[in-house]
């Protein structure tokens, strides 16, 4: 849509005088309030949204939308925590929980042709066993079977317990993963950063201000990292706008987050008891509006495994600009979460396609975003 176009649609009678206010500030860059962005969540529909979502999206990304080779591994599923929305963790001597160890994470590894991935992402449940050695180890055995293989690891909540176990400080645990070969860190474990809510979905986990303190902490000491907001459960707006908002105030301080990525909640095989997943448009609707509240985030993730490849697709045109990758089928916290994708892959060729079709570039990308190849 050229800017002449965009404008009409906002300066429509049918749209109320705050929603055209908002998509002024949006259109001339300017940032918009928390009540703003409480405002498009209640009142405003989805086209547009997604037409502000668009034009954001245009602005910071061109046409550009990235994807990565990587591979994901989930070391283990014994978890110290009982989240109610996990369908994935389970206590030792459940049939159904693994641990693996460094020598079997290796092998998955090697089987993976040399240079036929850029990317290794490794995050499991909070084993009570395991500790800082134990990932250190790990990594660094990572980087003498596949030197130039980038490590994305560890979510705020599993780097908390290895330092509680060690008495290290966050900081120091954070340099030694650093020195072991961790590049970096993704998103998980924020869920909702309302406290009310955390603690009767997530009460023994990480507090949201330990979870921003040590996304700060590795921004300090050059690892940036990702950032997710769990949505579709028993939060309302208001609360999904709290957490934007506590993300874009860290950002503003920090300028460490490379991307954000919005996760649907699954309801199969957990405890929280939610009859109904939110409808696609709901979906939407909140991509579109964390492209257009997040500002000083550069990248907008759609995770693929968990929203499915066609929504996935239908992201691109409300603000996102990031596939994440073409990830090997290990990856089980969705699928045991009731996501369609039972076994995660995609060939480099499938996720070009699917970029293609949309009339988007579809550029590889390695962990840190430098452009690798452009399609
Ligand atoms: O923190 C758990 C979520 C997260 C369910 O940074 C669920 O690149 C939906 O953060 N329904 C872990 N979601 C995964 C994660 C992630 C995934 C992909 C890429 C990146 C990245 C990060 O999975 C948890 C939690 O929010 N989760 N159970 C569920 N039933
Ligand atoms: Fe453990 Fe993570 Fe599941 Fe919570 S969401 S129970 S921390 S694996």
């Amino acid at each position: 849509m050229t800017y002449e176009e965009i404008l009409s649609v906002v300066n429509e009678t049918s749209v109320s005088q705050d929603l055209q206010t908002i998509a002024h500030k949006v259109i001339q860059n300017e940032r918009i309030t928390q009540q703003e962005c409480l405002t498009l969540f209640t009142e405003a529909e989805l086209g547009f949204v997604g037409i502000l979502a668009d034009f954001v999206r245009f602005r910071t990304n061109e046409n550009i939308v990235f994807f990565n080779k990587n591979l994901h591994i989930e070391p283990t599923n014994i978890c110290i925590h009982n989240c109610t929305f996990c369908s994935y963790s389970k206590k030792k001597g459940d049939p159904l929980c693994w641990e693996m160890s460094i020598d079997e994470m290796l092998e998955v590894i090697s089987k993976i042709p040399e240079n036929s991935i850029t990317e290794v992402h490794i995050v499991g449940g909070v084993h009570p066993d395991r500790g800082i050695n134990f990932y250190c180890d790990l990594l660094k055995a990572i980087k003498q079977i596949r030197p130039s293989i980038q490590i994305k690891a560890f979510t705020a909540v599993e780097i908390d317990f290895m330092a509680k176990k060690s008495g290290f400080f966050i900081s120091e645990i954070l340099q030694k993963l650093q020195e072991a070969g961790l590049q970096t860190m993704p998103g998980g474990g924020a869920e909702i950063f309302d406290e009310t809510l955390r603690a009767k979905i997530c009460p023994s986990k990480t507090s949201s201000e330990r979870w921003l303190k040590i996304h700060e902490t590795a921004h300090k000491i050059g690892i940036p990292t990702n950032a997710t907001m769990l949505y579709g459960h028993i939060e309302q707006f208001e609360h999904r706008v709290d957490h934007l908002t506590r993300l874009r105030d860290l950002q503003d301080k920090t300028n460490g987050f490379q991307a954000f990525i919005p996760l649907k909640y699954k309801k199969e095989n957990n405890y929280l008891g939610i009859e109904h997943e939110l409808p696609w448009s709901e979906d939407l609707r909140n991509f579109a509006i964390s492209r257009v509240y997040l500002d000083n985030f550069k990248n907008i993730k759609a995770y693929w495994p968990m929203l499915g490849k066609e929504l996935s697709q239908m992201t691109l045109e409300f603000g996102v600009n990031d596939f994440d990758g073409t990830i090997n089928d290990s990856t089980k916290i969705y699928s045991m979460a009731g996501a369609d994708e039972a076994n995660p892959n995609l060939t480099e060729e499938q996720m070009i396609t699917l970029i293609s079709k949309v009339g988007r570039t579809a550029t590889e990308r390695d962990s840190l975003y430098n452009i690798i190849t452009t399609h």
